[in-house]
C-alpha cells in the first residue's frame, strides 16, 4: 500500500492505495513504521509524503471501515491514524508533506503533523469528523491548532468544507503553494537542502519543535470531562448513522442524539 524508497539521504513514501483513494487503514501504517524504521537505520535525513503523481486525491482519510461501531472510542492511542501521527512527529528528521489532489479528515491531521507541507495549487483539504459524527480526540485537535488558529481550525471542523491550499498557505498553515508541474523539483530541492544540513541539530530541534508545541496543561478533571463527553458522542446514534451512511453511500441524518 505504499512504495518506499530512498536518494542521497531523502527517503520518499508513496501512497499507493488508490482503489480505496490511499485511505489511512490498519495494514498501510504498519508498513509507515518498518519504512521509518528502515530511513532511521539509513541515516535519512528528510522524508517525502507523497500520492503518485496526477493524483486526484492524497488520501481519503481514515479507513470509515475500521472505525469501531459505537461503544468504542474511534480514535483511541493504538488506533491507526494516531500511530501513524506519532510516527511522523517522533520520526529524527524532517518529514515533508507534498500534497496534490484532495486531502480528507485524518489525513488533513496526517499532513499538519508533518514538518512542512508543499502543496499544488489545486490541492484542498477537508476536516471532516462533522461529516461523519466522529468526535475528534485531544491530540488529534491539538495537532489541528498547533498547525492553523482556533478561528480556523473551528471553521474546518464545524464546516467539514474542503479549504483550498493557497487560502492555507496565506494563513500559513501551508509552507507553499506551487504549480502541480513544478511541485517535485521544489520540494525535493528543500528536502535535499535539508539533507545537506547538520543531520543531529535539525534532528534536535525538531524534537525541540515539537516538545515545545505540545507543551499544554490539563488537569485530570479536565481531561477525564473531555473523555467523557466524547463518549457521549461515540455512543450516540449520529456515530453509528455516519458510519452507515458511509457504507450505504447516502447523506446521513443527523438527530442531534
Ligand atoms: O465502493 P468501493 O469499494 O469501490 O470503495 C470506494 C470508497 O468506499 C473507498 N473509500 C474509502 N474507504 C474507506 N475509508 C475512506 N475514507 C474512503 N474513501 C473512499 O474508495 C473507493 C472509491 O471511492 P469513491 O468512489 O468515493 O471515489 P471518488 O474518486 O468518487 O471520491 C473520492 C472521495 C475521497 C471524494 C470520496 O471517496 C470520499 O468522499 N471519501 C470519504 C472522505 C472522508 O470523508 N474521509 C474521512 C474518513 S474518517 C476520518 O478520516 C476521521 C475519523 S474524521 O472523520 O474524524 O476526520
Amino acid at each position: 500500500m505504499l512504495l518506499v524508497d530512498i536518494a542521497d539521504h531523502v527517503g520518499t513514501i508513496t501512497f499507493d492505495r488508490d482503489e480505496k483513494r490511499n485511505a489511512l487503514c490498519v495494514g498501510m501504517v504498519a508498513e509507515f513504521s518498518a519504512a521509518f524504521t528502515a530511513f532511521a537505520a539509513e541515516g535519512v535525513r528528510c522524508v517525502v509524503l507523497r500520492a503518485r503523481p496526477g493524483s486526484k486525491v492524497w488520501s481519503a482519510g481514515h479507513d470509515i471501515d475500521e472505525l469501531p461501531a459505537a461503544g468504542r472510542d474511534p480514535l483511541g492511542w493504538r488506533d491507526p491514524l494516531r500511530k501513524l501521527v506519532r510516527e511522523i512527529e517522533s520520526f529524527p528528521a524532517p518529514v515533508i508533506a507534498m500534497v496534490e489532489g484532495s486531502v480528507w479528515g485524518g489525513a488533513c491531521e496526517t499532513v499538519f503533523a508533518c514538518d512542512l507541507v508543499v502543496a499544488a495549487a489545486d490541492s484542498t483539504f477537508a476536516a471532516t469528523p462533522a461529516r461523519h459524527g466522529v468526535p475528534y480526540n485531544v491530540t488529534g485537535l491539538l495537532t489541528f491548532l498547533n498547525a492553523a488558529n482556533l478561528g480556523l481550525a473551528s471553521e474546518m471542523l464545524f464546516t467539514a468544507d474542503p479549504v483550498p491550499a493557497e487560502r492555507l498557505c496565506r494563513l500559513g498553515v501551508i509552507n507553499h503553494v506551487i504549480a502541480a508541474g513544478a511541485l517535485e523539483d521544489f520540494t525535493y530541492g528543500m528536502a535535499r537542502k535539508i539533507a545537506a544540513n547538520a543531520p543531529l541539530a535539525i534532528s534536535v530541534m525538531k524534537e525541540q519543535l515539537r516538545t515545545l508545541a505540545g507543551a499544554h496543561t490539563m488537569s485530570p478533571e479536565d481531561f477525564e470531562r473531555i473523555q467523557g463527553l466524547r463518549r457521549i458522542v461515540y455512543d450516540s446514534h449520529d456515530y453509528s448513522e455516519g458510519l452507515r451512511a458511509f457504507k450505504e453511500k447516502r447523506k446521513p441524518v443527523f438527530r442531534g442524539e
